[in-house]
């Protein structure tokens, strides 16, 4: 029974004929029928508490099994949500992997035992990790699908090369591939869904968006959520989308919807859109009961509606199968899901020890020799770049030269965010100087190396950071720039649940080595709450993600390169006060110039006490070790951390002062 409708991998569009053959239908029984089983033998072995948490796909089961039919693992991407288990069953997950990740086995392939039942990853079949956040992962799929029309464009960028994270991404990319995304209906009220798709929308991106709209968001009614009730309706003005609204329990409309949508996107017409009504036909999860805030009618009707129970209908009435035949599929699947569920009983769970694994990358060490590149400062003028002399230069300048060094040498660079553009419109580059950032930091990358590579990203914060997830998982790095410190909390979800998380969770199987610059600090009188934070240390507590704080032109150019390079998410912080200050001003070193991170330097010597600091306030605390020494005749040592963390800090690895 092991029959493929149209989910082949490789290249050629699905020829489902007009009707689904006998043999097409049963297929897509089969496949409804075993993830409500597996869902079923779950709830089983939580009620014998032999797993902690159960969330189900019955009554979604159609939607699901058709959206993955029109699809290609392994070719096409996917980002699901936490109700998935038939999309990613028909996309090829096994029921023994899925079992696996129910009772959190150190062998469960999509994270090791480290999330909940339900949030599957698969490299093969390209099932990027899901977290439980909702709405998330649709920012994910808008930046897969920029990285893949990207790499067609500019298939040399795909070359491995060595000395970089390039060594451990290699891309695969097709032009007619598409990004799938699910999420619930009440799940359309976050703002990454609507960041999602307008990018999407204004970008013509190969994305299909799949609303599940079970009706309910746990207790809550899709009216609460959605004005007026109906998601279709709300978004029907955006440009470029196919939509389609459609009965998501009926198995047979669901796949010829999917399989228009997909045509739509991989055609390069833009997204897709579909809205499909399904049931929930257990409570939101099991550690909840719809009897307590739903009525019994519209529970009654609700089951009437059961996708399952409509398809054997079917398959009785077109005589497709007897009622033997589907007994025995029945229950050969019921010994599929109870077998694998035994078998991932006994499977061991993870060791304790394996708990600090694929916080960072194993691959490449950015406190490591690979980029203790100190010495190899050249001295020389860039060639090319906008220095063109040996005269000390600020950190702004040294920053934007690094940015002009690395894009030249790496094409998977792309840089966007606030502003950072040149000119947008770029019939006015021949007549304009160009913004390049509101500091001025990313000035002339625009018009060096083009507006597919650096360009301005819609006002919206989540957004810059839930693309570059997106854009990571592909093997490309993004540098994105958040304009003020003080706005990087809209993408504090996207940082702290999916950016920093992305590696572990999936117990090393992918990875997101974003950098994002960010300009902090007070720098200007009257700047206030709003243009003044710093909030550094709120992030220093975040596991997965390398956090970095220069104080001087040499150091922000050495740590930005490591930065660009290494295979970890990192966050580099700019101190505005500093961009063009007098202290720190460095020739330009060269364009291989690197310094590892957690490498602390003693920036004065003393004896009486020593202070451990980072960013402004190493040229404040030399004016006050100064002061204390001509004052008091203490004498203080001042080491520059960098705040680079993911390392212990020793002092025997600090650096002597200059
Ligand atoms: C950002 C976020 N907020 C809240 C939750 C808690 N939560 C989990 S599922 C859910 C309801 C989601 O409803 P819907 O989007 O309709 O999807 P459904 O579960 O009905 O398929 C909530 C509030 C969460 N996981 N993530
Ligand atoms: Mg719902």
């Amino acid at each position: 029974m092991g029959l493929a409708v149209s989910n082949a991998q490789g290249p050629g569009v699905s020829q489902t004929p007009d009707r689904l053959s006998p043999r097409q239908l049963v297929e897509i029984y089969r496949l409804m029928y075993l993830s409500r089983r597996l869902d079923d033998r779950e709830i089983l072995l939580k009620r014998q508490q032999k797993i902690y948490f159960q969330i189900s796909a019955a009554g979604h089961e159609a939607l699901q099994v058709g959206a993955a039919l029109a699809m290609r693992p392994g070719y096409d991407w996917f980002f699901p949500y936490y109700r998935d288990r038939a999309l990613c069953l028909a996309l090829g997950l096994t029921p023994d992997e899925m079992m696996l990740q129910s009772v959190g086995a150190a062998a469960d392939p999509s994270s090791g035992g480290r999330q909940m039942p339900t949030h599957w990853s698969s490299t093969k079949l390209h099932i990027v990790s899901t977290s439980s956040s909702t709405a998330t992962q649709l920012l994910h799929a808008v930046g897969c699908a920029e990285a893949g029309r990207y790499f067609c464009r500019h298939p040399e960028a795909a070359a491995k090369a060595e000395g970089d994270y390039r060594a451990f991404h290699e891309p695969d990319f097709h032009d007619d591939e598409v990004s799938l995304t699910c999420v619930g209906e009440g799940s359309t009220s976050q703002g990454e869904f609507w960041e999602a798709i307008n990018t999407a929308s204004n970008q013509k991106l190969p994305v299909v968006f799949c609303v599940e709209d079970n009706g309910y968001a746990i207790s809550v009614p899709v009216e609460v959520n959605t004005p007026g009730g109906n998601i279709s309706k709300l978004v029907a003005n955006f440009p470029n989308f196919f939509f389609a609204e459609i009965d998501g329990t009926d198995a047979e409309v669901c796949l010829r919807t999917f399989e228009a949508a997909a045509a739509h996107c991989r055609a390069g017409l833009g997204p897709a859109f579909v809205h499909g009504h399904c049931v929930r036909h257990y409570s939101h999860s099991l550690s909840d009961d719809d009897k307590l805030y739903r009525a019994a009618a519209e529970r009654e009707a609700d089951a009437l509606r059961d996708p399952i129970a409509k398809l054997q209908m079917r398959l009785l009435r077109e005589g497709v199968m007897t009622e033997a035949e589907i007994n025995e599929l029945e229950k050969s699947m019921d010994q599929v899901a109870a077998e694998a569920a035994e078998r991932a009983l006994e499977a061991p769970l993870p060791t304790l020890e394996s708990i600090t694994r694929h916080v960072y990358s194993e691959d490449i060490d950015p406190t490591g020799p690979l980029f203790d590149r100190e010495n190899e400062a050249v001295g020389e003028a860039a060639t090319e770049g906008k220095i063109k002399d040996h005269n000390p230069h600020t950190m702004a300048d040294l920053i934007n030269v690094c940015l002009h060094d690395e894009m030249r040498r790496d094409e998977r660079i792309v840089i966007y965010g606030e502003d950072v553009a040149d000119a947008s419109r770029e019939e006015a580059l021949s007549e304009v100087k160009g913004k390049g950032g509101v500091f001025k930091l990313t000035a002339g990358l625009q018009t060096t190396f083009g507006s597919e590579r650096v360009f301005n990203s819609p006002l919206a914060e989540a957004n810059i950071v839930g693309r570059a997830v997106g854009y990571g998982v592909r093997g490309m790095k993004p540098v994105v720039e958040i304009q003020f410190f003080d706005y990087i909390w809209p993408a504090m979800h996207q940082i702290r649940n999916e950016l920093s998380l992305m590696r572990w969770r999936s117990n090393g199987a992918w990875g997101a080595p974003v950098v994002i610059r960010v300009p902090i600090g007070g720098y200007l009188t009257g700047g206030s709450i709003y243009h003044s934070q710093s909030g550094e240390s709120m992030f220093t507590h975040i596991p997965g993600l390398r956090v970095v704080f220069p104080s001087n032109a040499l150091d922000a150019n050495g740590l930005l390169r490591t930065a660009i390079r290494c295979d970890d998410p990192v966050l580099f912080l700019e101190h505005k006060r500093l961009y063009r200050e007098t202290y720190g001003r460095a020739p330009y070193p060269g364009p291989e110039f690197a310094i590892p991170f957690g490498k602390a330097k003693t920036v004065r010597s003393g004896t009486d006490m020593t202070l451990v600091t980072y960013g402004a306030l190493v040229p404040r605390a030399l004016q006050a070790a100064e002061k204390a020494q001509r004052e008091h005749g203490i004498s203080v040592e001042i080491i520059d951390s960098a705040l680079t963390t993911g390392k212990r800090l020793h002092r025997r690895c600090a650096r002597p002062a200059a």
